[in-house]
């Protein structure tokens, strides 16, 4: 599927809204199917890959591998249990491998293996190497004469690891500007908040001054997301010779009430009780995110 560069106006904001709630409740269900998964981790980058798959990847779920296709590598791996659903409802595979999600003799697993699951351009899981992936494949484009672009998602708390800025520091040597680097910065990561652990703040200031054009939105906006996205494609074709970088001011959990900003909902699992409670926060989220789209859309 080409991008859909249309107006971003309030019936788009809506039709996203829609698109993102569908997969909110998806990976709460995946969870369920497999017992359990990363569901915090999923739920705060939700909204960056739904504009991300919905409205601005050059994509083709009949013809995965087609060369001029934008690359994707979700270097925060463990988001799988989001990520996957994404890929079924795109249309890459049937929902019935959702069902068998991470159990014995599934293609998907945790953390997905580009050998088994269509549409994955890389296997990610192991944090910190996603930039550096990410760095060859828009090295590959250059060399190949070719248009696409490549966007890496990677976790606050992955910046941890020094692999990532080395990353960066090449991103920038080689003036990649069809790179976006991207994170989903949701402040918290496996067993604490990441500014107690490590604070990596203020991260736009250290892209910045690792020489990325850089911007910090409203990670749960579809409208901000939108924006600093296009901008980042603009900036390449308009001849920027600077790897872009977005920073997404997300919450873990979003959309479910007693997992939001909640460490302990890095990963988990969802009884009956549990899984009534959450899917009944995200019927109030969707209302509200839908008043929100109403009011300010244009
Ligand atoms: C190299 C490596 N070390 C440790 C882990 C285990 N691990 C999985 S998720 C995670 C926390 C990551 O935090 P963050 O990037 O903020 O993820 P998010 O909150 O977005 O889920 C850790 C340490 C791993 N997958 N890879």
């Amino acid at each position: 599927m080409p991008a859909n560069y249309g107006p971003f106006d309030k019936a788009e904001w809506l039709r996203l809204e829609k698109k993102a709630d569908e997969l909110r409740r998806l990976t709460l269900q995946t969870a369920i199917w497999g017992g359990s998964g990363h569901i915090g981790g999923a739920m705060s980058c939700m909204d960056i890959l739904t504009v991300l798959y919905y409205r601005i990847m050059k994509l083709d779920p009949k013809n995965p591998e087609y060369e001029d296709r934008d690359r994707f590598v979700l270097s925060k791996g463990h988001a799988a249990v989001g990520y996957a659903p994404v890929l079924v409802d795109y249309g890459y595979m049937p929902v019935e491998e959702l069902k068998i999600f991470n159990l014995t003799g599934a293609k998907i697993g945790m953390h997905l293996d580009s050998n088994k699951v269509k549409g994955v351009d890389f296997s990610t899981g192991s944090l910190g190497h996603g930039i550096s992936l990410g760095v060859g494949a828009a090295l590959a484009a250059r060399f190949r004469n070719k248009d696409y672009m490549t966007f890496v998602l990677c976790g606050d708390g992955e910046m941890n690891e020094g692999s990532n800025w080395e990353g960066i520091m090449s991103a920038a040597q080689f003036k990649l500007s069809n790179l976006v680097i991207m994170v989903d910065n949701n402040k918290c990561m496996i067993d604490g908040r990441v500014a107690d652990e490590m604070n990596i703040e203020p991260l736009d200031r250290k892209f910045n001054a690792f020489n990325c054009n850089t911007y910090r939105v409203d990670g749960h906006n579809l409208s901000e997301i939108n924006e600093a996205l296009e901008a980042a494609i603009e900036y390449r074709n308009k001849g920027g010779d600077k790897p872009t970088a977005i920073v997404f001011d997300t919450f873990k959990g979003e959309g479910v009430d007693f997992m939001k900003d909640n460490y302990l909902w890095h990963y988990g699992s969802l009884d009956d009780e549990k899984a009534a409670k959450a899917f009944a926060s995200l019927d109030a989220y969707y209302k509200e995110r839908c008043e929100r789209a109403e009011k300010e859309g244009k």
